[in-house]
């Protein structure tokens, strides 16, 4: 059994950033079902991304979506956050919402639609500069729906201009971080659909760009731990968007769907001491809860990576690698799931004390009383959502 000081000290250290939109309303195309005490401005949306680090000590951040969260001043914002005990954390990009966008943004064949998006994200790098973000999050939901509708090669070519634009654009201590997706919006071709896409623009643009792993992002069955081990190896992985599915980009509590899953990739993190803020490695939570109460689910959410992480932590790494030399099939999977089997609630109880927190995160707030409140507080506005 490691150190378990120096798996405590590690845990005390790990950084999961909450998401805006995680607390606004959210659904799919069938519905979109509101709830009570959904924040109305991005104000309210950090002051319940605050609630989440209040309880579990570990996400004193919280990523934003432009224009969903859209002020007049983002340096305000930033400094309300501070306030609130957070900070504003990685800025993310929508060219995927605008009627001009239908056959692509930066990839679309029509150059003035081009210029729109990419004056958009050159948008989101002033920010950037104004709340302090480090990362650029790039999604594009650019793709076509029937062979032959573009270019393959000239839709890449569009891409890689825009991308080599904005990288141009960064600060020097600033990041852009390219997420990929197999389909949805698009369903026959996507133009950042996979790792191998996302990292050949990232190598072509420079060590400023790397890639972000959303885990609801990939064909079913895609051994995920596999891709993070190559890009930690490449040292591109920029970061996760966390969260879990059944089928397909579901958005679930992340480790609900799979927690086995959750474990072998930060058992990889880890075994590359890739789990630290020195590493660069923005751990975003990625998730919608269409059904379910927003603050506690991204309480538990960040509680779900907490365990993982520990049970990755734990692993006998000296049994593990000894085994493995050794050629030892058996004995080396023995060593990963004695570890997996372990149950970390304890140890994480323990670590939450230590840091003068209650053992309980999700019984803690609902004690708090904060959830009744903003039902009582927010009454009339316009409650945030997608907003599509
Ligand atoms: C796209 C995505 C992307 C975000 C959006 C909210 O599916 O994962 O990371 O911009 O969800
Ligand atoms: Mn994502």
């Amino acid at each position: 059994m490691p150190d378990l000081t120096a798996v405590k000290t590690a845990l005390k250290a790990q950084r999961i950033e909450t998401p805006s939109w995680a607390f606004g309303n959210t659904g799919t195309r069938f519905k979109v079902f509101a709830q009570p005490g959904v924040p109305r401005t991005p104000q309210e949306k950090v002051a319940d991304a605050a609630q989440v680090h209040k309880f579990t000590g570990v996400a004193p951040s919280v990523a934003v979506h432009i224009p969903w969260d859209k002020v007049d001043d983002y340096g305000e914002l930033a400094a309300f956050a501070a306030d609130a005990g957070i900070a504003i954390g990685t800025v993310n990009a929508n060219v995927f919402q605008d009627d001009d966008y239908k056959l692509g943004s930066v990839a679309n064949p029509d150059p003035a639609v081009r210029r729109k998006a990419l004056d958009h994200l050159l948008e989101c790098v002033d920010i950037m500069d104004a709340t302090g973000s480090r990362d650029l999050k790039l999604w594009f939901a650019d793709g076509t729906n029937y062979p032959g509708q573009d270019d393959i090669r000239a839709r890449q070519d569009r891409l890689a201009e825009a991308l080599h634009t904005v990288y141009q654009r960064l600060g020097p201590d600033q990041r852009m971080l390219l997420e990929y997706k197999l389909f949805e919006p698009s369903f026959y071709t996507t133009d950042v659909p996979d790792w191998g896409t996302s990292l050949l623009h990232c190598l072509a643009l420079g060590p400023q760009a790397a890639v972000v792993v959303d885990t609801g992002h990939h064909a079913p069955g895609t051994n995920i731990e596999f891709i993070v081990a190559i890009l930690l190896r490449a040292g591109r992985l920029g970061g996760f968007d966390f969260n879990s599915r059944f089928y397909a980009d579901d958005d679930l509590m992340v480790g609900a769907a799979d927690p086995f899953q959750l474990f072998r990739i930060l058992r990889e993190v880890t075994a590359a001491s890739a789990l630290g803020p020195e590493a660069g490695i923005a751990f975003m939570l990625d998730q919608c809860h269409n059904i379910e109460p927003k603050i506690p689910a991204q309480i538990r959410s960040v509680m779900n990576v907490q365990e993982a992480t520990a049970k990755a932590l734990i692993t006998d790494a000296e049994a593990l690698a000894t085994a493995q030399r050794s050629g030892d099939v058996l004995r080396a999977n023995a060593a990963l799931m004695d570890a997996y089997n372990t149950d970390v609630r304890p140890l994480l109880a323990g670590l939450r004390e230590d840091m003068g927190l209650d053992p309980d995160p999700v019984a803690a707030y609902h004690r708090s009383g904060y959830g009744e409140k903003i039902i009582a507080d927010r009454i009339g506005g316009t409650p945030a959502g997608w907003g599509s």
